[in-house]
């Protein structure tokens, strides 16, 4: 069915390009932007059968690929010229454009592949060959590793200290043609060869299920070494693997010896290899600058104690001792698949604060992630103490109460004599305000730098509007992306906390997705909520899990295992994910249905519809709660409903028939249990009737109604939103959904509490977690969990693209192949935009409602084609480009199917 469905917009979008105005000369058209498992020319590949994508570039419109030719080789100079070639695909008769796996033999560590593809446009003309790309396999076993585990002796305390460092000359006794260095560590490293550090990521090797996964990076090092005498070192820092993570200063979740293992591998010209390798050669010392580093509570860094040049050669390193070698695995190693996380952004302080108490505090107006960097002068040994804050409070303080246990302090201690630059290694801090002691200059601008640190995810999406409120919203959605996605998704970035709530994840993926290219992140990211999975098939809350907090398995949050690969699949059309996931996602829906009773998951701890509205004197019932079993329902149903949808693109007929047939009985459940038989939920919340709608739980004949309650149920409350973590994301899908998009805006538009727009209104510059995190009169929330940068609410922005602007993907054609342009203007905003950067290239949806015409811009990537539904279109007279065009009335819109392009529409418009 989804085939047929997609030939006949295939047809229909060729169809219509013809009967517009095209231009005389041939098209031309040429693959370009090149990935491999969505990374351009990667290093460090582990997947057995990379995949290839590439994007199209034509000129003209209605561009499909109608067949592909890949080939590969092991010489590029070669490839490019069609000689010494490897596996090749051979014309391929295919659409696809994503995801083509490599089908040559098996690939061996270290293996580089070159590849180029050409593809052929409708009439079976090809293109030029594409500009060549490659990938490099990582290592693929344990036995790869020659080098040992080296940490310190005796560092088995887990206590705080200062940051091992290690280090090891060598010989490089021939010129070398290339190098890499592949590395991990138990803690965070930072390696440097000759003095330079070595890449651009920070917080490596990142935060896995490390008892099951521990990542390594890969780095191309040959312009890091040089002929002759050669250093490498590296320092570590305790990280996640031991340092305080979880509340109240636990430490050692992972272990308590800070670990390296490092293998540096050179071919020199004349084709022969060396490996340096961590082994019990090397020395180390722990008398360097770090003096402490944590995550939560900050570093303290006193360059009196720097050595200059330790990572050189000629540095003694006579008073340092020998390495350990540590009896530790090396099964667990993992190559990296999401992106670093790099340095993104930099910020200037706005404003100089002394504050009512006295203090110093610069305001960067952003509340971010990162650090500050401080270029300062003083004299040696003078101590320069740096605090974090999200918020002042309302007398114009700085706040660090919702911070709870983690400290956010930097310490830097000078050496004297000149311009001192200083940034820390091994923590981050969430803030918009610092509070600085100690520094004996005028403050100014030139002292400090805002530096925001997040997964290299690359910008997909933008949108903006006709209403400032909405664009800030916009930015602030983008912001707590960027300051939660620091290599796990995050609930929050600041308190003693950080971790990867998976509720939160799931809550807010769709909106990520759209935001930024976050197909990397959460490719690794779910692998971990697969590793971490209980043998019951129970999900951690958090993931990775850090063992400490006990696993209800609650609902809304375990279901993110099916929740994101599923969605993960329509925005990227991405079929391994759902491949990889899928035992997972099945044993998650076993596990419910093993504990669950008569059909009913009703009972145990859930968060249930966590920080829905509650009024502050509940006397008249308005606090939203919703029955929490009613919720875990209702996700059982839509988890086993995404299990079904994933078993039908893999194939799995029985696993279809069999949940299709649970499903149908857990629906039936839910009726009986929570449903009357007119149609009322046994709780009179949004939620409820939202969950119900959006999961399809309810007979057909009773959704209308339901909606219409759950309108009622808004217009109670004065137009405002009453929802928590669960029912937030789907509100005005639902309503939209069922007729209801002016109400949707109306809560969009609301700038009283609670609502989307009245954090905003009061100063917020990232996502709250809470709807009233700064009360009206300035006063804080519950300072035990007042977050002020917690991207869960900010799901609306998924709602933004998809109804606003219409950019739709179509579930028929997954990963934006085929998908819908259809915006509905509402709300009194008279323009808005967005762009999506798909896997297939840009897709733009512009509309303006001027002089009572409607002005619609579309942008459809080559190989791509949209359904384009215009608004109040049903009786105009569209035209495109100044034509005339037929569009098929829909209601009171009109349709039309396209190829890819840019186009122009325009009609007269009323509202
Ligand atoms: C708090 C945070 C987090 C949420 C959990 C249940 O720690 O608000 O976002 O997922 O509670």
């Amino acid at each position: 069915m989804h085939k047929r469905s997609y030939l006949f917009h295939v047809m229909a979008s060729a169809a219509f390009a013809a009967a517009l105005p095209c231009s005389v000369q041939a098209q031309s058209f040429l693959p370009e932007k090149l990935t491999t498992e969505y990374r351009t020319s990667p290093l460090g590949v582990a997947t057995a059968q990379p995949r290839m994508s590439w994007q199209i570039k034509s000129t003209g419109r209605d561009f499909m690929q109608s067949a592909y030719e890949v080939r590969t080789g092991s010489n590029a100079a070669a490839l490019a010229k069609g000689k010494e070639i490897g596996w090749q695909s051979g014309k391929v008769s295919s659409g696809e454009s994503l995801h083509i796996p490599y089908g040559g033999g098996a690939l061996s560590s270290r293996q580089r592949v070159f590849w180029q593809v050409r593809v052929y446009d409708r009439n079976g003309k090809a293109s030029p060959w594409s500009q060549v790309a490659s990938w490099e396999m990582g290592l693929l076993q344990p036995s790869d590793w020659s080098a040992q585990w080296i940490g310190r002796a005796n560092d088995t305390t887990g206590k705080p200290g200062p940051s091992p460092i290690f280090r090891k000359p060598f010989h490089l006794a021939k010129p070398v043609q290339s190098a890499r260095l592949f590395v991990t560590a138990h803690g965070l490293y930072e390696a440097h060869i000759n003095g330079k550090r070595v890449g651009e990521d920070h917080l490596t090797p990142g935060w896995t299920a490390y008892d099951k996964r521990l990542q390594y990076q890969v780095y191309d090092i040959t312009p890091l070494l040089q002929y002759g005498n050669n250093v490498i070192g590296a320092t570590l820092g305790d990280g996640w693997y031991r340092g305080n993570l979880v509340f109240l200063n636990q430490r050692n979740t992972y272990g308590k010896t800070a670990a390296l293992l490092l293998q540096m591998e050179v071919t020199y010209r004349d084709g022969s290899k060396e490996t340096i390798a961590s082994d019990g050669s090397w020395k180390t010392a722990d008398s360097g600058p770090v003096r402490y580093s944590d995550i939560y509570n900050g570093e303290t860094v006193d360059a009196r104690m720097e050595m200059n040049g330790w990572a050189s050669p000629g540095f003694n390193d006579a008073g340092w001792q020998s390495a350990a070698v540590l009896p530790l695995t090396k099964n667990n190693i993992v190559a990296q698949e999401g992106p670093g996380v790099r340095q993104k952004e930099r910020l200037k302080p706005i404003k100089f604060i002394t504050t009512p108490q006295g203090e110093a505090v610069v305001d960067f107006g952003q509340n971010m992630v990162g650090w500050v960097e401080l270029k300062v002068k003083g004299n040696a040994g003078d101590t320069i103490t740096i605090h974090h804050a999200e918020v002042l409070d309302k007398d114009g303080n700085f706040y660090t109460a919702n911070l709870r246990a983690a400290k956010q302090e930097n310490k830097y201690v000078l050496k004297g004599g000149g311009t001192e630059t200083f940034a820390p290694r091994f923590t981050f801090q969430g803030f918009r305000y610092i509070r600085v002691k100690g520094i004996r200059q005028p403050l100014d601008t030139s002292l400090f730098t805002g530096v925001a640190v997040y997964s290299d995810m690359g910008e997909t999406g933008s949108f903006t509007c006709s209403h400032p409120l909405i664009n800030q919203l916009q930015q602030n959605i983008q912001w707590g992306q960027k300051g939660n996605f620091v290599d796990v998704p995050t609930d929050c970035p600041q308190r003693d906390e950080r971790l990867g709530w998976t509720g939160d994840a799931q809550v807010f993926f769709n909106t990520a997705s759209y935001n930024m290219n976050v197909t990397g992140f959460f490719t690794k990211w779910m692998k971990d909520v697969a590793a971490d999975q209980r043998p019951n098939g129970d999900i951690p809350v958090v993931i990775p899990d850090v063992k400490s907090i006990p696993s209800p398995g609650s609902a809304g949050w375990g279901d993110v295992v099916t929740i994101i690969p599923w969605q993960f699949y329509q925005n990227y059309g991405d079929r391994r994910m759902l491949e990889v996931q899928y035992e997972s996602m099945k044993k998650w829906v076993d596990y419910i249905t093993k504990i669950s009773r008569n059909e009913l998951w009703n009972h145990g701890p859930h968060f249930g519809d966590w920080l829905f509205y509650s009024a502050p004197y509940d006397n008249d019932g308005r606090s939203a709660i919703t029955d929490k079993y009613l919720i875990a329902q209702a996700f059982y149903i839509h988890s086993t409903q995404n299990l079904i949808n994933a078993a039908k693109v893999l194939g799995n007929s029985g696993d279809v028939a069999k949940y299709e047939e649970l499903i149908k009985r857990l629906k039936n459940a839910f009726l009986r249990e929570y449903v009357t038989p007119n149609g009322r939920l046994v709780s009179s919340t949004q939620t409820a009737y939202v969950l119900a709608l959006n999961f399809d739980i309810l007979p057909e004949e009773q959704r209308a109604t339901a909606a219409q309650r759950l309108v009622d149920n808004i217009g109670a409350y004065g137009n405002h939103l009453t929802t928590g973590f669960l029912g937030t994301p789907y509100l005005c899908h639902v309503l939209t959904r069922f007729g209801h998009t002016d109400v949707a805006y109306k809560l969009l538009m609301q700038q009283s509490y609670p609502s989307w727009l009245y954090p905003v209104k009061m100063g917020a510059t990232t996502i709250w977690e809470r709807w009233d995190g700064i009360k009206p009169d300035g006063t804080f929330q519950d300072v035990g969990m007042n977050s002020f940068n917690h991207y869960a609410y900010g799901a609306i922005g998924d709602w933004m693209y998809k109804t606003v602007t219409g950019i739709q993907p179509d579930p028929a054609a997954p990963g934006y192949k085929q998908f819908r342009i259809q915006p509905r203007p509402g709300g009194g905003l008279t323009h808005a935009s967005a762009e999506f950067k798909s896997l297939y290239g840009t897709i733009a949806s512009k509309w303006k409602i001027d002089g009572g015409k409607l002005k619609l811009e579309v942008s459809v990537p080559a190989n791509t084609s949209a359904k384009i539904v215009l608004p109040g279109a049903a009786s105009a007279t569209v035209t495109e480009s100044g034509k005339v065009v037929q569009a098929t009335a829909e209601g009171n819109d009109a349709s039309l199917q396209v190829g890819s392009g840019n186009y122009a529409f325009e009609y007269s418009y009323s509202k």
